[in-house]
């Protein structure tokens, strides 16, 4: 199938730099994505994008040259609920890779199970429009229950601007079904609003009042307004991203995650680096015990326990 990619569509950075912070022994790059190839797994029809071709070798060689050790490969919405290519990754990955994938409510209890047995933890639902058509209410919920006795997880994607009226729904999953429930990239702050804002309260709420929902710390390159280092090197990356994720490390410690997003879907200005992307971690995750816990502890228990 030869497929032509988006307009406008940007490649992952083909040479990421070594990252100067050194990643502590065992860590989990708990957000990423494999697309395609798409020869070989085809892109669903219902996608909203065309990505570029983003494989299992080519992620397990960014985890290598980045310095982590395993890898949560989450099912993006190009390839609908066809996790082929995701099991495919998980089946050559050594145990070094577990996954989060999309169902529809008619999966079968033994498609659910071999999925178990190849390593996948979670499903995400996604409630970004541009992305999906969003799953009802009542699919989710009857979804949820059935994963939950398997010691899955709910992984939620959303938009801060929409967390108001999606709050009913995700509490629900919280404590109705009682799974853990982890959220994407902060739940996509505006960052040019203030840490200390109502938007940004909201998720700090949602976060204080559920003790079973996390939080992934990643995708600066996506939320910041400032985008990455000038040239002269001055500015570090992403500062303006900095004091959201650090609020979220610092106040809930044994619930935040950390990911890539590689190979980052959809950026429109920029494709970072990789390398400098680690380099982001000491900033908000300011002490060896936080960093332990965001890359290692926090993951390996939601994962590999
Ligand atoms: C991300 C972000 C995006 C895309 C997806 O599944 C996806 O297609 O999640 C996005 O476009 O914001 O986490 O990969």
């Amino acid at each position: 199938m030869d497929y032509k990619k988006t307009p406008g569509w940007l490649d992952w950075h083909a040479d990421p730099c070594k990252p100067r912070f050194q990643l502590p022994p065992g860590s989990v790059d708990a957000h990423c994505h494999v697309f395609g190839p798409g020869d070989e797994f085809p892109f669903s029809q219902e996608r909203k994008y065309t990505p570029c071709d983003a494989g299992k070798n080519q992620l397990f060689a960014l985890r290598d040259q980045l310095g982590f050790d395993k890898n949560v490969i989450v099912q993006a919405t190009c390839h609908g609920t066809d996790n082929g290519a995701l099991l495919d990754a998980l089946g050559h990955s050594e145990g070094r890779a577990r996954g989060v994938v999309t169902v529809k409510r008619g999966i079968s209890d033994g498609e659910l199970q071999s999925m178990h047995a190849a390593g996948v933890r979670g499903v995400r639902f996604n409630f970004v429009r541009r992305l999906v058509n969003v799953t009802p209410r009542d699919e989710l919920m009857e979804i949820a229950a059935r994963i939950a006795p398997l010691g899955w997880h709910v992984v939620i994607y959303f938009e801060a601007q929409d967390l108001p009226g999606l709050w009913d729904i995700f509490t629900a999953v919280h404590d109705d079904v009682a799974t853990t429930v982890v959220v994407d990239h902060m739940g996509r702050p505006d960052v040019s609003q203030p840490v200390e804002g109502p938007e940004f309260g909201l998720f700090l709420k949602l976060m204080r009042e559920h003790p079973n929902i996390c939080s992934k710390v990643s995708c600066p390159e996506r939320l910041s307004v400032v985008g990455p280092p000038a040239l002269n090197g001055e500015q570090h990356a992403y500062g303006d991203v900095v004091p959201f994720a650090r609020r979220i490390v610092e106040t809930f410690p044994d619930r935040v995650l950390w990911g890539t997003d590689w190979p980052h879907p959809n950026l429109k200005n920029h494709m970072p680096d990789d390398g400098l992307l680690v380099d982001f971690i000491p900033h908000i995750a300011r002490t060896p015990e936080l960093q332990r816990k965001l890359l290692v502890d926090n993951p390996t228990r939601l994962y590999w326990s």
